[in-house]
């Protein structure tokens, strides 16, 4: 197990040399919530975790995770069920209101949360979402314009009979890469070409570029570049600098590409790569499409 030592008054977890720089471990208090709670459920405030802790800021993305368990009541200390919600304050009202989370700003995907299980009451927000659960190890999600805090609690219909008894249950949180699309392509016979992206860009972790809807068997040519001139080209925008033309490829039967390599260890902070595809819709014309551009960026 980890060696930890408090850090101030949220006596975040400390930081073990192979985790990445921006990570911060903080513990879930079983019995806290976020969510409204019934009145003869003793559950207590969750506490906010202001983003400046990791350091983030807004636009950047964030892995959360958490990990380790709880003890629900009936179900021993093995439940790692664990929902978040980002706001602009560290304000959490009353346990008896149902937007506790007065500043509550939207991020991820909606998670409706479950009834109080004494009375039936309804607690869902709409702003919160997943973080980790039996079929869902962890979350990705950009901080939302204006968030300052971020709020984590477990997901259960009654907080006062929870507990942890060897203590291991807490939420890691890491600054991960950002991906941005710049632009809008350039429409070809099947629409336009979708080019995506995965990876956390942490360093020596799989970094996936896929295109998509590019039509049939197809020749295609995606670009590299370490800086954005967004030049026009061919009725369209070329977004990246051409550091690297690799090419042709065939989309295939599928109009697909998928192309993975490992994304470097090193790489500077906020460093970007931008990328886009080309593709040739005939053989025998200069007639192209494009995919958007698509910038990654180092955390
Ligand atoms: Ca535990
Ligand atoms: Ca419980
Ligand atoms: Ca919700």
């Amino acid at each position: 197990m980890r060696r930890v030592r408090p850090i101030a008054s949220l006596a975040l977890l400390a930081l073990a040399g192979a985790l990445p720089a921006q990570t911060i471990e903080v513990p879930i208090q079983p019995k806290a919530t976020y969510l409204h709670a019934s009145a003869n459920d003793m559950a207590t405030d969750a506490v906010a975790i202001p983003l400046s802790a990791i350091p983030a800021v807004s636009g950047q993305c964030l892995r959360l995770i958490s990990l380790g368990a709880m003890d629900n009541g009936p179900s021993g200390d093995t439940i790692n069920s664990t929902i978040a919600v980002f706001s602009a304050s560290a304000t959490l009202l009353d346990k008896s209101n149902l937007h506790r989370v007065v500043d509550a700003i939207d991020a991820g995907d909606e998670f409706i949360s479950a009834a109080t299980l004494s009375g039936n009451q309804p607690t869902d927000i709409p702003e919160d979402f997943r973080v980790t659960s039996a079929l869902q190890a962890d979350v990705v999600v950009q901080i939302p314009v204006g968030a300052t805090h971020v709020f984590v609690c477990n997901h259960d219909s009654q907080y006062g009979d929870n507990s942890d008894p060897n203590g291991d249950h807490r939420i890691q949180i890491t600054v991960v890469g950002t991906w941005t699309e710049l632009g809008t392509g350039l429409a070809g016979t099947s629409g336009v070409p979708q080019l995506d992206g995965t990876g956390l860009m942490l360093g020596n972790d799989p970094w996936t570029l896929t295109l998509t809807d590019a039509g049939a068997d197809k020749g295609a040519w995606l670009v590299l570049g370490l800086a954005e001139v967004d030049a026009p080209f061919k009725g369209g925008l070329i977004v990246p600098c051409v550091d690297i033309l690799l090419g042709p490829l065939s989309t295939g039967p599928a109009g697909t590409i998928s192309l993975t390599t490992t994304w470097p260890a090193g790489v500077p902070s906020g460093a970007s790569v931008w990328t886009q595809y080309w593709i040739q819709e005939t053989p025998v014309a200069a007639i192209f499409s494009s995919s958007a551009g698509l910038k990654a960026t180092a955390p």
